[in-house]
């Protein structure tokens, strides 16, 4: 067997079922013996994208995502995405292979520098010989430090005879921690004392599956329930739930967070958009509990760190609180389940739709009604998402990500095509301003070669908007803003996509008869006004 073959049969030992990438010199032939072996290859129009998707399938099917690319510029063509991975804690392996040994080879760049660049972890195959060692510590790694590795296969070593390999591994991943018994005590002692206290669920309790456990906390407590952007939806249906904790509260939510005098956070990172620059913290103690002890109070004061898994602390303090007897005072949270109840979005805000455009939240609860009671959400980064993460909901937080642990835009494109392939039976919803949707749209084809079962979402103000109204702020005039993208509807079509223009609320019907119209992808291109921002109003 050559090394080609071997690495084919590693992955595919290593349960690695699905591979994204592109092909070159220096993956070619593994990637033929993978298809070859029974692997599926998804290949993409650009190598970053195909990063993105091997990171958005790491995070919505919990498995290590694997992407393959060739050498240096191949490798340089995935550093946005690659960031993005190690930023948002994603298990995985991106293979690329070094150059022939010369040292004036065109293509030769420095993997370790750039795997350092990112973040990422680096590993490197030194001999044939220790082929599968190397790809067995490069996957576990990979899943037990929940981070992106870079491993080099050179390509010089790809037609060699691969004798003597060690047993394929299993990539296992990191024990899940109980709570120090002190630390929980002086937890629960915190949370007893406090008048108004909150429960806050972020993507660690999730994935962690301590709903109903925090929920029991909840009701032990007298408190309200709340969930980081991450955890969105994560209660719904509960009536003490206050859905979104921080600058994406809503109204009641917002009162609510002013009034509380103590947050017992679970797996939540607590970062700038959770505690609205730290402001929502002020003045509360906080109980921060999460599986990694170099994360605690990373953005705000935290009172009692637990380095312990959410659902294990959760049961762990609910036994406590039962020992003890307490019985809650409930009040408070009586009287928010009411207000709760009371709640509308569509009471919150005027409409702003013209003549030929929409008011972005009046399209997006529109469009959260037509759609799927079931499916996964995935969003791009740009000014649009104040008006879509509030009003579009999923059934399970675990099938939602946003691609923007970064900062760029772009990124939803791959995320959206990893989603789609790690949860295939049901739609995906990929939402997107018209900047970012164009910086990747290459991988359109991708969708529609894979016949996703997926909505493209572009709110298309015709600007950059998150410039447009800084702008505008700054006095500059904001027009130097606007995009010049064709029209998107047409453009998408020649893709291979079914699609439609929205400028008017009823045109959302479309949506169910756009997906009902076939196999793969549909978009549509809903028409915002980019002078209107509903951040004037928060
Ligand atoms: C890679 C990258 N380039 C540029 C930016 C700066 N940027 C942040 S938001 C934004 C606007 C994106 O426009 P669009 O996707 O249409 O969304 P909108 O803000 O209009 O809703 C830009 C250009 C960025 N974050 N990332
Ligand atoms: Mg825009």
């Amino acid at each position: 067997m050559q090394v080609h073959e071997a690495i084919a049969a590693a992955l595919l030992e290593h349960e690695v079922d699905t591979v994204f990438g592109l092909m070159g010199d220096a993956n070619m032939l593994y990637l033929t013996s993978y298809q070859k072996q029974g692997g599926r290859f998804v290949g993409a129009a650009h190598e970053g994208n195909s990063v993105g998707m091997a990171d958005a399938y790491s995070r919505i099917s919990g498995k290590i995502g694997v992407a393959s690319v060739t050498h240096g510029p191949a490798l340089t063509n995935t550093l946005t995405s690659l960031v993005e991975a190690v930023r948002s804690r994603s298990s995985v392996l991106l293979i690329t292979g070094d150059t022939p040994p010369e040292p004036t080879y065109f293509q030769q760049v420095d993997i370790s520098a750039v795997a350092a660049a990112a973040g990422a972890g680096y590993e490197k195959v030194y001999r044939p010989k220790t082929l599968v060692r190397d790809i067995n510590r490069a996957l576990q790694r990979a899943a037990s430090e929940q981070r992106a590795i870079v491993l080099d296969i050179p390509i010089a070593m790809m037609r060699a005879e691969a004798t003597d390999q060690a047993d394929t591994g299993r990539a296992v991943a990191p024990p899940r921690g109980t709570p120090d018994q002190d630390a929980l005590e002086r937890a629960v002692g915190l949370a007893l004392s406090a008048n108004r206290p909150v429960v806050l669920a972020g993507r660690g309790a999730v994935d962690s599956g301590a709903r109903e456990e925090l929920i029991g906390l909840a009701e032990r407590l007298g408190a309200p329930l709340a969930t980081t952007l991450l955890g969105k939806d994560y209660f719904a249906g509960q009536p003490q739930n206050l859905g979104i904790y921080g600058n994406l509260s809503h109204p009641v939510a917002s009162g609510a967070i002013g009034e509380a005098d103590c947050v017992l956070a679970f797996g939540a990172s607590l970062n700038a958009y959770t505690s609205h620059g730290g402001s929502l913290f002020t003045g509360k103690r906080v109980v921060q509990v999460d599986a990694d002890a170099g994360r605690f109070g990373w953005y705000t004061p935290v009172q009692e760190p637990i380095a312990a898994d959410a659902r294990l602390t959760a049961e762990a303090m609910n036994s406590l609180i039962d020992e003890a007897g307490h019985k809650p005072n409930t009040g408070w949270v009586r009287g928010l389940e009411k207000a709760l109840a009371d709640y509308s979005p569509r009471a919150t805000f005027k409409d702003r739709s013209g003549v030929d455009t929409i008011d972005i939240r009046s399209a997006m609860i529109r469009l959260d009604e037509l759609l799927p009671q079931q499916h996964n959400l995935v969003t791009d980064i740009g000014r649009f998402v104040i008006g879509a993460w509030p009003y579009l909901h999923v059934d399970d937080p675990a099938n939602f990500t946003t691609m923007g642990a970064f900062g760029s835009i772009g990124l939803g494109m791959g995320g959206s095509i990893g989603t789609a392939l790690a949860r295939p039976d049901r739609l995906t919803v990929a939402v997107f301003g018209d900047g970012g949707f164009m910086m990747n749209v290459s991988d359109l084809t991708t969708a529609v070669r894979e016949k996703l079962n997926m909505l493209y979402v572009v709110l298309n103000d015709g600007a950059y908007g998150a410039e447009h109204y800084k702008l505008r702020d700054y006095g500059v005039d904001p027009d130097y803003s606007l995009t010049s993208f064709p029209d998107l509807a047409r453009m998408a079509e020649a893709m291979g996509l079914r699609s439609a223009t929205v400028r008017k609320v009823e045109e959302l019907d479309v949506v169910p008869e756009l997906l009902a119209g076939g196999d793969g992808p549909c978009l549509i291109d809903v028409r915002i006004d980019p002078a209107i921002n509903i951040l004037d109003e928060q």
